[in-house]
């Protein structure tokens, strides 16, 4: 059984933060270092241990700033040694995206976008990670819950000294958060992070403002990818029981779908395709009509849900003629991994309900933004494979059997890939 946890993910919450320390960063540029001004970090929204620091790239707002460097010196410390232990994450709104990064020596480098806010802080991992997002979930999803239970939530959540099961939040708070998984193990990590049961109930950031959990959950279904169509397939043409048709009805003209294994069209919300694995894997190929360069910007979108009790992921990329690929996404039952280059980023939800998945795709920074149910979830990802040259399909396949053959399951629908500009 395939499973991917070791990835830092982005779903961050922050909690009250320490004053700010002082740093600086520069590129490693010839001439001068890129300015990167440190600020306050923001009130309420910080790090689950006791430091973070926050910058400001100096520069035209939206312009891609190269090989930036960040010390993590000011933040080694007992609890976290290494600068192996600290992760990059852009502002986004109230959301915080975790940014590729590589280490050299005691500082993290990262292309970043100036105008825009970054936090050096500890990555998360492991069981804080799920812990902090189940937190959320429950504090986010029911804003109606006195903001007198969020430490007791938070408390119990995050600070208690052996493990649980998500699945009894149901009995502590009267609901399991949505897309959590009643068999995810929660809390118990050793050591307990400092001061984060303290984050928790303590006023933030000196002032009186309690302390907020900060954290975006999904919420409405990613818009439509508009522009020149390069790709569309609805299956509301094809017939039941079958496979899909080779030509895609409706525009455009000249796209294709290439089918192998079982892939047959159902009945779900509304008609779709349902990948199920056999004795050879199912595999989806939607390949471009003509309209597809080496440059500009692209939009993918597909709606997919998996199977219950998935045994085996389903494996999505997005591909060009000349076989590179722009990411891998491994979509599992709870959780979803994405690969870009050399940055692994599991998302957690449940992925057994249809959700809706975006790229947006800047083809000549070889960069892309992924959003699942309209909410972005990466920034700025470097692509897997920089030879990429002309888009020319997106694939969905489950996995070769090999000795055993596990279940895997996957329906897939409105599967639209578009050339915006
Ligand atoms: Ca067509
Ligand atoms: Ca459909």
């Amino acid at each position: 059984m395939i499973k991917h946890k070791t990835a830092a993910i982005s779903l961050a919450i922050f909690v009250a933060i320490t004053a700010l320390t002082g740093c600086t960063a520069m590129s490693k540029g010839k001439t001068r270092p890129h300015r990167v001004e440190p600020i306050d970090a923001p009130k309420n929204l910080v790090f689950s241990r006791d430091r973070a620091i926050a910058y400001r790239v100096a520069g035209k707002a939206g312009t891609v700033i190269r090989d930036v460097e960040f010390s993590t010196r000011p933040l080694i410390s007992r609890d976290v040694k290494a600068p192996a232990g600290f992760a990059i994450y852009e502002q986004s709104g109230e959301n915080y995206i975790a940014v590729a990064h590589q280490q050299r020596g005691d500082r993290l480098i990262a292309d970043v976008i100036a105008g825009r806010t970054y936090i050096i802080a500890p990555a998360l991992t492991g069981h804080l990670r799920v812990s902090l997002l189940a937190l959320c979930r429950l504090t986010i999803e029911e804003p109606r819950r006195p903001a007198a239970d969020i430490p007791r939530i938070c408390t119990q959540i995050l600070c208690g000294s052996q493990p649980f099961l998500a699945g009894s939040l149901v009995d502590r708070f009267g609901s399991l958060p949505e897309g959590m998984s009643p068999s995810l193990e929660l809390g118990g990590w050793d050591p307990i992070p400092r001061d984060l049961c303290e984050a928790c109930t303590r006023p933030g950031g000196g002032s009186d403002d309690p302390p907020t959990i900060s954290l975006v959950c999904p919420a409405a279904p990613a818009p439509e990818c508009d522009g020149q169509v390069l790709f569309n397939d609805d299956f509301e043409s094809d017939s039941v029981g079958s496979a899909p048709a080779s030509s895609p009805a409706g525009p455009p003209p000249g796209d294709a779908v290439s089918t192998s294994g079982n892939v047959t069209v159902v009945n779900a919300a509304s008609r779709a395709v349902r990948l199920s694995r056999s004795s050879q894997p199912a595999v989806f190929e939607g390949i471009f009509g003509s309209g597809a360069t080496d440059t500009g910007s692209y939009c993918v979108r597909f709606v997919g849900q998996s199977g219950v009790d998935m045994r085996e992921p389903v494996i999505m990329t997005f591909n060009a003629a000349n076989s590179a690929s722009a990411w891998q996404l491994v979509i599992d039952d709870n959780e979803a991994v994405l690969t870009s280059g050399g940055v692994r980023f599991i998302l957690l939800r449940d992925f057994t309900v249809p959700r809706s998945f975006r790229f947006d795709v800047n083809l000549d920074l070889k960069r892309f933004d992924m959003f699942v149910d309209g909410t972005q979830v990466v920034s700025n990802m470097p692509f897997l494979d920089t030879s990429f040259d002309v888009p020319s399909d997106v694939r969905f396949e489950t996995g070769r059997c090999i000795l055993e053959c596990f279940t895997a399951e996957y329906t897939l629908d409105d599967v639209r890939v578009t050339k915006t500009n």
